[in-house]
């Protein structure tokens, strides 16, 4: 898929989900991804936190994540790793704030991909829209086990960076989201979310995913 087609993807997207090995056993990687597929993700990430470049490459493989997020029409993004997402031949790279620039990433993974960044602030998120980021996550708005060590931001911000920044590049909110604080987050003015641990830990991974996709669909 061209740049183009994927970020006309990202500007659609309101669910995106994180497949993180804290949560996923390498030997359920296929069915879960699969499960979040069938449940309506627009986007998944792949997240694995102290594996190297070569596991990551390996197990993407293994699984045939690629392949399945291919088959549901759906983007598959790299954390951390350009050279894992270019070998691979993934739809884009997500960095945080201590990846370095853009421009370094691009060096790497090109000009197809999308790229996309974490901010935790205000100012972070509109410095990245200025840097020439696809679209950014911004969090975590409620402090989260999956990334321990950071207070949540909570909820004031979302309105003004979604109008701010939203306006010209997808805004993800991201951090300590579930089922039962989801509304909050949509009231606060969100528009589009990553969700992990709760789809990841949910008793059925699809059908929890399915209600949250309709629970966005009705956005305005
Ligand atoms: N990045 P959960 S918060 C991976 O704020 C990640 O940049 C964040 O997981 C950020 O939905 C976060 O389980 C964890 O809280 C999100």
């Amino acid at each position: 898929m061209s740049r183009g087609n994927l970020i006309k993807r990202l500007h659609r997207a309101q669910l995106y989900g994180i497949l993180d090995t804290g949560y996923v056993k390498e030997s359920a990687m296929q069915e879960v991804t699969a499960s979040l597929l069938e449940g309506g993700v627009d986007v998944l990430q792949f997240r694995a936190k102290g594996y190297d470049s070569a596991d990551v490459i390996k197990l993407i493989k293994k699984a045939g994540i690629l392949d399945l997020c291919h088959t549901h029409d759906v983007p598959l993004i790299i954390n951390d790793f350009p050279s894992a997402a270019v070998e691979l031949g993934a739809d884009g790279l997500h960095i945080g704030q201590d990846d370095g620039s853009l421009e370094a990433a691009r060096v790497i993974v090109g000009s197809g991909m999308i790229v996309g960044r974490s901010t935790h602030s205000p100012e972070q998120a509109v410095a990245a829209m200025r840097e020439g980021f696809d679209y950014i996550g911004f969090g975590p708005l409620f402090p989260t086990p999956t990334k321990q060590g950071r207070p949540g931001i909570g909820l004031e911000d979302i309105a003004d960076v979604q109008s701010e920044v939203g306006k010209h590049i997808p805004v993800f909110c991201i951090g300590g989201i579930t089922v039962g604080t989801l509304d909050a987050v949509l009231a606060a003015g969100a528009r589009r979310v990553v969700i992990v641990s709760a789809l990841l830990q949910a008793d059925n991974i699809t059908t929890t995913t399915r209600s949250v996709r309709n629970q966005l669909k009705h956005l305005t």
